[in-house]
């Protein structure tokens, strides 16, 4: 079984300081909580940026401050900007992070309900054009799956070129409108992708401990970090995104199954740098 990698997702465009205020906002906020991750073990950081007072946005130029300083705390990290961004931004405005040359960057690969009147907008075209400008750039796609049919819909967009192999999918489950977060529905997920592809996995909320556990027995990687989870167990808040990876590496070590550093994860993903 390969190592395990570890993405810490920091920030998100969705989770406020108000559900927990260890959430980063400034670009300071931002190095120093993808430090916290590293240092505890994560080689990905999944980046999205914000403006001091929490508004997301996709700017190119906010990107490059918040990846400068997260290079500075921890040079070898891998930094995976988001180009799915918030609900309602234009394409060209979320694929800003991808001008900057990072070495990966999701891909998101369908349009699911996000709560509410609320959106996610992926049509067919734009996921194209997504996957164009990726291999344009030759940046490594993280393939977010929010349901199966998005898996098939990768898997199309695969055959007709737009997407490479091998293919690295994020399972994201239990989000309000995509797939449940049960093991039956991992289990489907998990079954589904090629047996060259490599899959992480991010549980939303409650569901983010025990899908890690089963990504660790099953061989395959793990994403936490405040944008799915702000809390370490139940009703007890986590102090910062470091926490959360903390508790991972507890829960691999028990399993036997050992963390991949960032070069580790290089070779696992075919990342070239
Ligand atoms: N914030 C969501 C609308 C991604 O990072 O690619 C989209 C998202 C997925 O978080
Ligand atoms: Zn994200």
């Amino acid at each position: 079984m390969e190592k395990l990698i570890i993405t810490a997702a920091i920030c998100g465009a969705e989770v406020l300081k108000e559900h927990n205020p260890a959430v980063p906002y400034t670009v300071e906020e931002c190095a120093r909580e993808a430090k916290l991750a590293y240092d505890a073990g994560a080689s990905i950081i999944h980046l999205h940026v914000r403006e001091d007072d929490g508004t997301p946005t996709q700017s190119k130029a906010r990107f490059e401050a918040v990846i400068n300083a997260i290079r500075k705390a921890c040079p070898d990290v891998i930094i995976q900007p988001s180009t799915g961004g918030a609900v309602g931004m234009t394409n060209d405005e979320r694929l800003q992070p991808t001008e900057l040359n990072p070495e990966m960057a999701t891909l998101d690969c369908g349009t699911l309900n996000f709560g509410g009147d609320e959106i996610f907008e992926n049509t067919e075209n734009t996921i194209k054009y997504f996957g164009e400008k990726m291999i344009e750039r030759g940046i490594k796609p993280e393939l977010e799956v929010f349901d199966k049919s998005m898996i098939d819909m990768a898997l199309r967009l695969n055959k007709k070129g737009y997407i490479k192999n091998p293919m690295h999918f994020d399972f994201v489950m239990g989000v309000n409108g995509g797939i449940g977060g049960d093991l039956r529905d991992f289990v489907f997920l998990r079954g589904s992708i090629p047996s060259d592809a490599t899959y992480t996995v991010a549980g939303i909320g409650r569901y983010e401990f025990p899908l890690a556990m089963a990504a660790i027995i099953d061989g395959g990687h793990v994403r936490v970090g405040f944008e799915d989870n702000v809390y370490l167990s139940k009703g007890v808040l986590a102090k910062s995104n470091g926490e959360l990876v903390e508790k991972v590496v507890r829960m691999a070590n028990e399993m036997g199954r050992a963390v991949a550093t960032p070069e580790e994860t290089r070779r696992i993903l075919g990342l070239k740098k």
